[in-house]
């Protein structure tokens, strides 16, 4: 029911499905390819020495949530506010901010100000919120680099909230915005958006009865549900509250906190759907010239806007107060019988049968007239879904107790994709550790002559090379800069769930962790571990190895053992492990997944991989990409044995997952390869790196470069240094 996309969708077979699914070209092939400009995140008009958290430090903050609060009833004539307050308005564009974050690859929220770029800016749930960034632009402009896009989203929200007399609890700053379209991201791979056609990504029909990871939104172009039901169905109750269960458990949110967040967010505003949604135009990112960035602008008698505004096509306030916090989202859900009707633009929506005057909610557009109010068919599982309408009935008797899941789940909703509570910043900080901020206790700084005393003891401790790399690569390369979680800080390598991931060898790992126990004394395990791969680094010829102690432990009752469960890696091609599941994507792709996760570069990702081969760093101990007869030394080997002419390689079944090399003239068997390994010498770019590697040129580079790469892995959620 949403305006329509312009552009046209990807026809026909032989779609890139790939890892990155649908991309903006396929989208809008007409779009302006700026990335041939920017390579590499070289679109930064701020460069490389604008440092975020100085400039946020600087901002006069209390004059800046002023302004905000002013702006919220400036109702202007190209865009006039409902009830003349923007408020609602706000809350929902900081929601459909953070709500694209997912917790399987921690990618998507609103930490970087992706709402501004396409596919984002043009998503049919995404309608009119261009008006709202636009409302908020003589506010940016006023306070310039002193508050990025990404946070004055989520803080025009808080904003919003608090001047309609909502509950707040906090707001940390420090989302630095990027300047083009994140391209690491999969948004899915079907040629439809939601409003051109019915594809749902969980249809009960289907043996597949489950979204494909690692995306959160049940189809292309919305942040989770369908309002109106599964597949546009509103009679589809089941359906509807599976839905909204699944693609909110993908955003760690539980049944309370849907309730808590549908109904407070209900509890204000309205939908737009009075005029017919044919006539609206392109979106944003296929937008004429002219429009400047505007999209879905109407062709209607009065421009679309105020009273005949177009977005989701569901048309109404939840409440009769729709710019106040109040008790009556729960009230009228749960005392009103309801039925389906349809709105002007044709959406499905349901209307409380024998409204009361009373109750009815003033127009929006002018307070004079009653209307009566709606509830969509999600909102409405609140009341039939037998879970959710125990805790809606809890709330509603017990508001002080809403408020709070209110206003806790909402933060956690808009600072989940932050990491750390030490990136935080500005003083509206809540002094409350949450679990889900995966909290580390400060650590202390080792003195040189202790770190002196355990590395000697870790030298004499029998740990081999390979355990002590595996372990400390284990621990440190869980991080992923998509939310900033994971990483060596905390030792939760050493607690559950990691320690029985299979991918860190269990047993082996169990017995690292128990002698770095025994001999680190007041050094914190944390510590250890990546002093423990220092150790062997330079036992593998690696020269001087920094080390940057002051890690803190964690202990299990600070982990939420189900929030790291999504952490587990279907695959680590840095360890040559191919995990039990087969796969939709190929072993190659996952291994530029996780090293995008991890902030690599194209040679860090490719010098971390040679040397981890030769170091024996492999997963079981597997000989696949072993490539040198000097096992356990730190050369470039696998370079140089890969690129040269002496082997033939073929797979060994048709999965192809698995490669044997025979000598080109004795026809003995030589190697045995993964595609991890081979892809170094078939793909042409990664040959190009690899080759200087394996150059008579290249052997002090590699080392160098291999200890630089490592180094920053260890240190890659150090948010404390700096
Ligand atoms: Fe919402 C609005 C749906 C959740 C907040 N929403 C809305 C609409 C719809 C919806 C359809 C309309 C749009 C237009 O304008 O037309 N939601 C929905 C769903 C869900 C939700 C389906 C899931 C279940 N929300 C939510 C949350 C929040 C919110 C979580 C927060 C917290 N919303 C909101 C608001 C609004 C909305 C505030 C209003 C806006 C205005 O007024 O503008």
């Amino acid at each position: 029911k949403t305006g329509e996309m312009s552009g046209c969708p990807m026809h026909g077979e032989g779609g890139l499905r790939a890892l990155l699914g649908r991309t903006n070209k396929d989208w809008w092939p007409d779009m302006l390819a700026i990335d041939i400009l920017t390579p590499n995140g070289a679109s930064n008009p701020l460069g490389e020495d604008f440092d975020y958290a100085e400039a946020f430090n600087a901002l006069d903050y209390n004059a800046l949530k002023a302004d905000l609060t002013a702006l919220m009833t400036d109702s202007q004539p190209w865009w006039p506010a409902d009830y003349g307050h923007y408020g609602p308005f706000f809350i929902r564009m900081a929601w459909h901010a953070a709500g694209t974050y997912r917790t399987a690859d921690g990618r998507g929220g609103a930490n970087s100000g992706q709402q501004r770029f396409a596919p984002l800016d043009s998503w049919p749930d995404n309608g009119n919120l261009d008006k709202a960034r636009r409302l908020l632009w003589p506010i940016k402009a006023k306070y310039g680099n002193n508050i990025s896009w990404a946070d004055l989203f989520i803080l025009a929200g808080n904003v919003a909230i608090e001047s309609m007399g909502g509950p707040s609890f906090g707001f940390g700053g420090g989302r630095a915005d990027v300047f083009e379209p994140e391209r690491d991201i999969y948004w899915g791979s079907e040629d439809k958006w939601v409003n051109q056609g019915v594809q749902t990504r969980i249809d009960p029909t289907k043996e597949m009865n489950d979204i494909e990871g690692p995306l959160a939104a049940i189809q292309m172009g919305l942040i989770y549900v369908n309002p109106e039901g599964p597949q546009g169905n509103p009679h589809d109750d089941a359906g509807m509250a599976r839905d909204m269960r699944e693609t909110f458990r993908r955003m760690a949110m539980n049944d309370e906190e849907v309730v808590a967040l549908t109904a407070g967010g209900h509890t204000f505003g309205k939908a737009h759907g009075n005029g017919d949604a044919s006539l609206l135009g392109a979106a944003p990112a296929g937008g004429d010239l002219a429009a400047q960035g505007f999209g879905w602008v109407s062709t209607h008698e009065s421009g679309g806007i105020g009273e005949h505004t177009v977005t989701s096509g569901i048309e109404g306030a939840w409440t009769n107060t729709p710019d106040k916090w109040s008790e009556n989202y729960f009230r009228l859900l749960l005392d009103y019988d309801y039925e389906l009707v349809q709105s002007p633009a044709g959406a499905n929506q349901w209307q409380p049968i024998n409204q009361k005057e009373e109750d009815m909610a003033p127009a929006a557009w002018d307070p004079s007239i009653k209307v009566p109010t709606m509830m969509t068919t999600a909102d409405m599982q609140l009341k039939r879904d037998p879970e959710y309408r125990k805790i809606s009935e809890r709330f509603r008797h017990d508001h002080e107790a809403f408020k709070d899941a209110f206003a806790r789940a909402w933060f956690k909703l808009t600072h989940r994709d932050m990491g750390p509570k030490a990136r935080y910043l500005g003083p509206e900080v809540p002094a409350e550790d949450l679990i889900w901020q995966d909290p580390v206790p400060a650590g202390t700084k080792p003195s040189d002559a202790d770190v002196a005393a355990v590395k000697q003891k870790i030298a004499d401790s029998g740990l081999t090379v390979s355990q002590l790399v595996k372990t400390a690569w284990a621990s440190a390369s869980t991080y992923r800069k998509s939310d900033h979680r994971g990483g060596a800080n905390g030792a939760r390598v050493a607690l559950a769930p990691q320690k029985d991931w299979d991918v860190n060898e269990p047993a082996m790992l169990a017995k690292v962790i128990d002698t770095l126990n025994g001999l680190r004394g007041s050094m914190s395990l944390a510590d250890a571990i990546v002093l423990g791969g220092v150790v062997a680094l330079e036992k593998a010829g690696a020269g001087n190895v920094p080390f940057t102690g002051g890690r803190g432990d964690a202990t299990q009752d600070q982990t939420d053992v189900e929030s790291f469960d999504w952490l587990e890696p279907e695959a680590d091609a840095f360890r040559n492990y191919v995990g039990k599941k087969k796969l939709a994507v190929k072993t190659e792709e996952m291994m530029l997944d996780r090293a995008s996760l991890l902030g690599l570069s194209v040679p860090e990702m490719t010098v971390l991989i040679g040397g981890l081969r030769v170091l024996g760093a492999n997963h079981g101990d597997r000989g696949h990409g072993h490539f040198t007869k000097r096992s356990g030394q730190l050369t470039n080997d696998f370079f140089v044995n890969l690129l040269g002419m002496t082997n033939v390689w073929k797979a060994t079944d048709d999965t192809e997952e698995e490669y044997v090399a025979t000598d080109r003239k004795s026809g003995g068997e030589t190697w045995r390869a993964t595609r991890a390994d081979l892809v170094f010498g078939s793909n042409s770019e990664l040959r190009a790196v690899a080759e200087i590697y394996a150059q008579k040129d290249g052997e002090e580079k590699f080392k160098r470069d291999f200890v630089k790469a490592w180094n920053k892995v260890m240190n890659a959620d150090r948010f404390d240094l700096s």
